[in-house]
């Protein structure tokens, strides 16, 4: 109901007052820091931009789910299944406030499920390979969550209101997901040869997977120059991407493993760690939607929206009555 109310927000109609000084009004809260909100006059481009980056946030939560809920049956004790089961709800949770706050802007739930279905959205590249063992489940929570609250952090203070407040819980959830891979590695690491050698393969499948979560390198990444203006972004990819190298690989040695890259060294200078060449096109393929598990995950996300259709008309069908009653 709130999508048809704002669809209606057309800048060309919008009131009497010269557009250029919406701009400029809302350029200028921007430059306050202060934050931009559903009813708030903002330029079409803000708004389309906003769609794209939530519902890309939202889809990428719920496909998010697949490789770790792929393990809930095989998690290796009660104490591991309980926690997985609540980090793939909590998941589960974080589309739902991001739809949310997509749907704000005008967009229904109904056109964003669409546009991942066939093809047209993005989700997160880290979401195309697949879970080969237990280890890969730590793996998951410590890197891929680890570089999800990097990128989040600072999400909690971009300037779409239901955006940045939607992060804040979205962060602390996060965050015990992090704590929670590492934990799960921490054990295996100390355990027998191995789960030792589970816990290297896992990262030395996972780690460049996830340093490209960040997203192309500030030179090829279209979106930022206009992302950061508008205090959408509040830091670039590569800025994001350093600090999580330079937290994770303290955390890597900790668990008596190996960073999978040869070039990692130490810069006084910079005083950050210098990495070596990601595999953009490895990256690309993997946006175009070449990913290893690609067509499986598609393929479980469709069956989910059609298998649960029930549920959609049983909601609908009892607000319906709700209405009749309170009409009555
Ligand atoms: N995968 O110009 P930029 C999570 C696309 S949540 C696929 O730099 P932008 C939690 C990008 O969309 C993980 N596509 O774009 C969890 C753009 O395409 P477009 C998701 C990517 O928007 C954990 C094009 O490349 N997090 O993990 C990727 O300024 C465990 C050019 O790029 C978010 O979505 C990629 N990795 O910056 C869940 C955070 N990177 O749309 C379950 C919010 C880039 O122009 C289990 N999003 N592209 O056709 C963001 O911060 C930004 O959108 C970036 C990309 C940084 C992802």
């Amino acid at each position: 109901m709130y999508t048809t109310e704002l669809q209606k927000v057309d800048p060309q109609q919008a009131p009497s007052r010269d557009p250029q000084e919406l701009v400029d009004a809302f350029e200028a809260r921007v430059a306050a820091d202060a934050f931009i909100e559903p009813k708030d006059w903002m330029p079409e481009a803000y708004r389309r931009t906003l769609i794209r980056q939530i519902s890309q946030h939202a889809h990428s939560e719920i496909v998010g789910m697949l490789p770790e809920g792929n393990w809930i049956t095989r998690a290796p004790s009660l104490k591991r299944k309980a926690i997985l089961l609540a980090k793939v709800q909590d998941e589960g949770g974080h589309g739902l406030y991001l739809y949310s706050a997509a749907e704000t802007l005008g967009s229904s739930r109904e056109e964003m499920i669409d546009a991942l279905h066939s093809g047209k959205a993005k989700y997160s590249t880290i979401f195309n390979y697949p879970t080969l063992t237990w280890a890969d489940i730590g793996a998951i929570g410590w890197l891929v969550d680890g570089a999800a609250i990097m990128n989040q952090v600072p999400l909690q203070r971009t300037s779409y209101g239901p955006y940045a407040r939607a992060m804040v819980r979205v962060c602390k959830e996060e965050s015990f997901h992090q704590r929670q891979g590492y934990d799960a590695l921490i054990v295996m690491a100390n355990g027998t040869d191995e789960q030792k050698a589970m816990v290297q393969d896992a990262i030395d499948r996972w780690w460049w997977p996830a340093i490209m979560m960040f997203g192309p390198s500030d030179d090829n990444s279209p979106n930022s120059a206009q992302s950061i203006r508008w205090r959408i972004k509040r830091e670039t990819n590569d800025e994001l991407r350093q600090k999580f190298i330079d937290a994770t690989v303290p955390q890597v040695l900790l668990l008596g493993m190996k960073v999978p890259d040869a070039d990692l060294k130490w810069n006084e200078e910079r005083g950050h760690y210098d990495y070596g060449a990601l595999d953009w096109e490895e990256f690309y393929a993997v946006v175009r939607g070449e990913g290893p598990t690609a067509k499986e995950r598609m393929e479980a996300r469709r069956k989910a929206w059609d298998d649960g259709a029930w549920v959609r008309e049983a909601a609908d069908a009892y607000e319906a009555r709700r209405r009749l009653k309170a009409a009555a």
